[in-house]
């Protein structure tokens, strides 16, 4: 018999014994929580359509981290229902300015070994020190702040086998890129990336935590790395070593698959748009011209990120032509940065400095002009995402951001000068009274809502014939920023499920709402990996209150299909490609007898293109406890049935 991997490690000491093997449901017990503000007002709500009293995990906190932008009273009123709702259930509450809830997270609560289900799909990032750290849909993670295990299917563990050690001026970011090139952003759907070999060792946790983070751009599950002295030398650094845990895989564990990267080999990479996977060394593109370089997000704002953007700027002057925009992760590293005078060198060489804030990230302020070029040290690049249509968005290091800032135009920093070296501080300032504690006896907080907060949709049960139009054909790839645009405008609804519907596929085709409304729904059909990105459940929510019943497509998302099936939307797959192809929009589609087939169990569905007068066949393929959140109209109403 062979070892067991990190993976079936933590798995099984969180009680699944015998190890379930991928492809299996899994029921996984949850130790930690994370929301933030954009996905948290939701899954407040549904907490509390749940009737559950306080929360039952370990640890859960609620972030406000993604609109803290707070034009007009919606995001105002978002945050202070946040806090009251926190203290009320038990929720340490981190308020606006304290960070980026992976950044904060890491710092200040991530456990090596405890499972973290968070609210947003890069809660991965918590891989980076030994977590299995999990992002799903407001729901699920409602569901374990309720003390209910996770549901979902048993990944295969993938070893990414790290080999040598990183040349000057490359960097995490072009591990995870150069993963992206090879794996695509399907290439993670179904697996877990656990990383080993002797490559690992010579990365610290927050350069790890790059990694695991935008590993969700894969499609994957979850991203993990070992807990080792680089953990351990981080945490204490925190003033948090009673946490630390040693976790490695065994020598013989085994794998699905081994991908090898020689990091020696890495060169500076850039992903081009619009997507994370279009990647290509920098020098192949080297000169285009930057309007904006935005340095931070999730994936790039730790301390030594950012220190080693201020030893590239200092003394110098970012191009006239481009405008650097710089958002600090979290709250200690603003503090160090202020420190060292870090900041000081930022501000001097030109640098606009944000809040520590998601921001322009997810459209939040700092949209780039019309058919401007971004060069971002961020994890998305899907067009629209920016706030600006037209514009192109370049992912890259926070090293190359700088120097190309400097320059006003992409370059590849190794023709630029001697690599920078920083000091890392040996200890951070924790500032932990900047966090809320909830009062042990909550009795006397009211959970106060402003009039952006709007009660919960729920579906009802699942009609024995699903029938109406196709509302729209996709190709592959749709994002949950297409399906549901993030950007300030936008973000401020996602409280109010009727307002926020008006925007359902908006950059795409204006008049989906409109339409769907006015045919009282019907279908959305789609190509591969549809869903993919963020855990927004909106995407699924919105179209449920227009009436869509089911989406067809060629492969789904991970996090995307789940939030379907929550919310009570069918998901089916084409059998073969030339199914989808042959679909016109505004086909009249009947589906005879769903509610009974899938009730019995059958794995394949037909659908009746009654406009064209043809018919295929669909695969229904959910396990048992999906078929009854759908039939029940979703996981709310299954709970309570
Ligand atoms: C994102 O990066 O797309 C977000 C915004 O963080 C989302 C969550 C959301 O839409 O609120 C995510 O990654 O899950
Ligand atoms: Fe925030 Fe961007 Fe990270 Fe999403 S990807 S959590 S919007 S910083």
């Amino acid at each position: 018999m062979s070892g067991k991997n990190l993976f079936e490690k933590i798995v099984q000491a969180h009680g699944l014994d015998p190890l379930p093997r991928p492809g299996d449901p899994v029921e996984l017990p949850i130790d930690q929580t994370l929301t933030q503000d954009a996905t948290g007002t939701m899954a407040c709500l549904q907490f509390e359509a749940l009737g559950a009293p306080r929360v039952h995990t370990r640890r859960s906190v609620g972030y406000v981290d993604h609109n803290t932008f707070q034009a007009g009273f919606q995001n105002s009123d978002d945050h202070r229902f946040l806090k009251s709702f926190a203290a009320r259930y038990g929720i340490v509450f981190s308020g606006p300015g304290n960070g980026i809830c992976h950044q904060v997270h890491l710092e200040r609560f991530g456990v090596p070994g405890e499972t973290l289900l968070g609210s947003d799909s890069h809660t991965s990032a918590g891989g980076g020190i030994g977590m299995l750290a999990i992002g799903a849909g407001g729901l699920d993670v409602a569901m374990a702040m309720a003390g209910r295990p996770f549901g979902l299917t048993c990944p295969e563990v993938v070893l990414v086998r790290l080999e040598g050690a990183l040349p000057a001026w490359v960097t995490a970011k072009d591990i995870v890129l150069e993963l992206l090139r090879r794996v695509s952003v399907k290439g993670g759907v179904g697996r877990v990336f656990e990383y080993g070999g002797p490559g690992v060792e010579t990365l610290s946790a927050p350069e790890r935590a790059t990694i695991a983070n935008m590993g969700a751009e894969t499609g994957a599950t979850s991203s993990i790395f070992p807990s080792d002295e680089a953990t351990l030398s981080f945490l204490k650094s925190q003033r948090r070593e009673k946490s630390f845990k040693p976790l490695s895989a065994d020598q013989d564990a085994s794998y699905f698959d081994v991908i090898t990267i020689d990091l020696g080999k890495l060169e500076p990479m850039v992903a081009q748009p619009h997507m994370p996977d279009r990647v290509c060394p920098v020098k192949e593109i080297e000169g285009l011209n930057l309007d904006q370089v935005a340095i931070g997000s999730c994936t790039n704002s730790s301390y030594k990120d950012l220190a080693t953007v201020a030893a590239i700027l200092k003394g110098r002057s970012v191009h006239p032509g481009t405008s650097l925009v710089i958002s600090p992760g979290s709250r200690q590293v603003m503090a160090v940065l202020a420190e060292t005078g870090a900041l000081k060198d930022m501000i001097e060489a030109g640098a606009r400095i944000l809040e520590c804030t998601c921001g322009p990230c997810i459209g939040i302020g700092q949209s780039p002009p019309t058919d401007g070029v971004s060069l971002r040290t961020f994890n998305r690049n899907f067009r629209g995402r920016s706030g600006t249509l037209s514009a192109k968005l370049y992912l890259c290091s926070p090293e190359v951001a700088a120097v190309s800032a400097l320059k006003g135009e992409l370059t590849d920093p190794r023709s630029f000068s001697e690599p920078v070296k920083v000091a890392m501080p040996e200890v951070f300032p924790a500032m932990d009274h900047l966090f809320f504690q909830p009062p042990a006896d909550p009795s006397a907080v009211e959970v106060v809502r402003g009039p952006n907060i709007k009660p919960l949709p729920m579906a009802g049960t699942m009609p024995e014939t699903l029938k109406g139009e196709v509302l729209i054909r996709l190709d592959d790839d749709i994002t949950t920023d297409d399906i549901m645009p993030a950007g300030a405008h936008i973000l401020a609804l996602r409280s109010n499920i009727p307002a926020i519907s008006q925007y359902v596929f908006s950059q795409r085709d204006p008049e989906f709402s409109k339409r769907a409304t006015e045919k009282g729904g019907g279908f959305i059909v789609a190509g591969r990996n549809y869903g993919q990105g963020s855990s927004r459940e909106h995407a699924a929510l919105a179209p449920m209150v227009l009436g869509v019943k089911g989406v067809i497509a060629l492969s789904f998302a991970r996090i995307h299909r789940a939030n379907l099936i929550n919310f009570g939307i069918l998901p089916m797959t084409f059998s073969k490609a030339g199914d989808l192809e042959r679909i016109q929009p505004g086909d009249q589609f009947i589906v005879d007898r769903a509610a009974s087939l899938l009730k019995g169990g059958e794995t394949t569905i037909r659908v009746v293109n009654a406009t064209q007068g043809n018919s295929f066949e669909a695969g229904i393929d959910l396990d048992e406890r999906e078929r009854s959140v759908v039939l029940a109209g979703g996981l709310l109403n299954h709970f309570k049935l």
